[in-house]
């Protein structure tokens, strides 16, 4: 498989409802599309850095000329034998997860479409539907959160989690408890406490959580394994995990009893399944993350959610959550039991809406290898 051209583009697409995580909040997402041409197939993928570096150092305006100056000139050109091999192409670039992530993916789209299968299978997995959760941000009022819980709830999903920091913890927690007694409930602090905050989380130990989601810093897992001695309650680490030796470091210090993975933020698909496996032999069960994905990303995310040891509901829920319109037919949807069905169609199984992303194009650059331009 040939790399022969690489396009970028950028999409604006307001959310339907403001996302607010501890570190700010989000009306529009900017949305970073890849399409990777391979001797004449096309992959896509969707780069998940955000509007600004505040979830990692990464956001779209780095990963645009990273891929632009490094990532896209390592694979232009290059013959592969499979996605597989694009990690080791743009390995002379540190970091940047969320750029390589998404050219990376790109690739596995083609690949699994040139072999005429759906991706999820390239990727070895194994179910055909997966267990959808939903993830709620910190909004303008207690009703206007219970009144969100409601809604999901009623929609089947078969976890919930919201978003707590310091100030919107335990009042809600709370609230939550005493309407819902019983749903699977868990909370995502993204990085708002430190380790003098113990006696405040240790009265979340109450309410039941599944689990605590990177309550201390998002580099850190030494601090993390200290906590999680403290807690009954299983730490989840999501912003500290970057490739399988974080998880398993996280894992020998008993820094978590859970991981979170997103695809984006350990550098593609390769990386992700690496992360499952170690994971897997260890006895930590995984879940995938969101990073409030167009349908394009969602159905890698989908993909991902179908290997073995994905135990656990995934923030991976319906498009119309997020969308008025998404960019992919028909749209990910989910069953009144909480659950997304898996397609059974080749590369990541969805229609394309190219009318629609052509309308909602704001920038767009196709960068060709050498060759190909000569
Ligand atoms: O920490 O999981 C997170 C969104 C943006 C940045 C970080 C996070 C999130 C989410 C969204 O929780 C999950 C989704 O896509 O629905
Ligand atoms: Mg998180």
């Amino acid at each position: 498989m040939r790399v022969d051209a690489i396009t970028m583009r950028e999409l604006q697409m307001p959310l339907k409802h403001f996302f607010e995580t501890s570190f700010g909040r989000v009306t529009h997402r900017r949305v970073l599309l890849i399409t990777a041409d391979c001797e004449g197939v096309e992959g896509l993928a969707e780069c998940v850095a955000g509007e600004g570096p505040f979830f990692s150092s990464e956001w779209i305006e780095t990963a645009w000329v990273t891929i632009r100056e490094f990532l896209a000139p390592a694979l232009l050109g290059a013959k592969l034998d499979g996605a597989r091999d694009a990690g080791k192409l743009m390995a002379r670039v540190r970091g940047n997860n969320m750029a390589k992530a998404a050219l990376e993916n790109a690739l596995w789209d083609a690949e699994a479409k040139h072999k005429q299968q759906p991706l999820w299978m390239l990727l070895s997995g194994t179910r055909s539907e997966i267990a959808s959760g939903v993830s709620i941000g910190i909004q303008d009022s207690h009703e206007q959160l219970l009144e969100k819980i409601t809604t999901e709830v009623n929609a089947g999903y078969q976890r919930i989690k919201v978003k707590v920091k310091p100030g919107w913890d335990l009042d809600v927690l709370d609230k939550i408890r005493e309407h819902w007694p019983d749903i699977t409930l868990s909370c995502d602090a993204n990085s708002a406490y430190r380790p003098s905050d113990l006696e405040h989380l240790l009265k979340f130990e109450q309410y039941n959580l599944l689990m605590i989601e990177q309550p201390l810093w998002h580099d850190d897992i030494y601090y993390h394994a200290e906590l999680q001695r403290e807690l009954k309650t299983a730490i989840c680490l999501d912003e500290s995990i970057h490739n399988v030796r974080d998880a398993e470091i996280a894992i020998e210090l008993g820094a978590c009893r859970i991981i979170n993975i997103k695809v984006g933020r350990v550098g593609g698909f390769s990386e992700a399944i690496a992360v499952h496996n170690i994971c897997g032999d260890r006895g930590i069960p995984v879940w995938c993350g969101g990073m409030l994905e167009t349908g394009i990303g969602r159905a890698h995310n989908v993909a991902l959610s179908t290997l073995p040891n994905f135990k656990l509901p995934g923030d991976v829920s319906a498009s119309k959550r997020y969308w008025a319109e998404d960019i992919i037919a028909p749209e990910i949807e989910v069953s009144p039991k909480g659950m997304i069905a898996v397609s059974k169609e080749a590369g990541l199984g969805y229609e394309i809406k190219t009318d629609l992303i052509d309308r909602l194009t704001l920038r767009k650059e196709t960068l060709r290898s050498r060759a190909a331009t000569a």
